[in-house]
């Protein structure tokens, strides 16, 4: 992690990595995504998606550029920086957005949530918990909509208190903000920070790709239908296969004394 990534992320709770995927990679990505879309019901907050909501999951079964990104190493540099040295992939999946679609809410926001939704800094050094990592397949302008966030939210101690919530945490509100990405970029933000996406406001749909990474040791989302299957497994590297390892730290299985052998050997 470079000293400006850091200083960023710890001003912000999130960064923007630029020139992570090719513009080959992101148009491969969306054919391939665009390929195996279905639409949805309802949004995540249970809104009718009326057409402009699709998602697109199984994606290391599309094999690359899906794959390479398990341990891209501009990333693994941040997320080994600010989650741990041995990294989990929990969850990795795409949302395609249509314009005038409903938004992502608001959610997260403030540091005492414990393993998964903690935010500190000690010996200058950051520890954070779940964290994403949103790609940008196409070039995402402030007004486009798309990933907002409150900058500087993950420090915050105290929740937004409930009924201030609808006024606080208003898209286009005074304290929301949308955050513009160049194509090929990828913006790594803690679950911690209070952020959701903004109505889609582009005549392109928005292509979201988002892997989730925690420490290898910790565990957010039930795995059970989460995790790669055989065919998947079969095109990574031994390293990838480990980011898919359940969840422990030491004296796991065989006197395994560290969770750095795949799962599926
Ligand atoms: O759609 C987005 O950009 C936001 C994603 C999000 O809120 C999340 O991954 O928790």
């Amino acid at each position: 992690m470079t000293e400006r990534e850091r200083y960023l992320f710890d001003l912000q709770g999130f960064v923007v990595v630029e020139d992570v995927l090719s513009d080959t990679d992101c148009d491969q990505a969306i054919d391939k995504i665009t390929t195996n879309m279905t639409p949805m019901e309802k949004t995540p907050d249970g809104y009718d998606a009326n057409g402009t909501w699709y998602n697109a999951g199984s994606l290391f079964n599309y094999g690359q550029p899906f794959i390479d990104l398990i341990d891209h190493p501009k990333l693994v540099s941040v997320l080994s920086d600010i989650i741990g040295p041995m990294l989990r992939l929990e969850s990795a999946y795409s949302f395609v957005r249509y314009k005038g679609c409903p938004p992502f809410e608001m959610h997260g926001g403030h540091r005492g949530g414990r393993v998964n939704f903690r935010y500190y800094v000690q010996n200058n050094q950051i520890h954070t918990g779940l964290t994403v990592v949103a790609f940008a397949l196409q070039d995402i302008a402030g007004e486009d909509g798309g990933f907002a966030c409150i900058p500087g939210s993950h420090k915050s101690d105290f929740a937004v208190p409930a009924d201030e919530r609808k006024e606080l945490f208003a898209h286009n509100g005074p304290l929301v903000q949308n955050v513009p990405m160049p194509k090929g970029s990828a913006t790594i933000f803690t679950e911690t920070l209070a952020h959701g996406a903004a109505s889609w406001q582009h005549e392109t749909p928005r292509y979201g790709l988002f892997y989730k990474y925690n420490d290898r040791a910790a565990i957010y989302h039930d795995q059970n239908d989460r995790r790669p299957d055989k065919a998947a497994i079969d095109m990574m590297t031994k390293e990838q296969r480990c980011y898919f390892n359940t969840a422990w730290q030491a004296f796991g299985p065989e006197r395994r004394n560290r969770n750095d052998v795949p799962d599926w050997e």
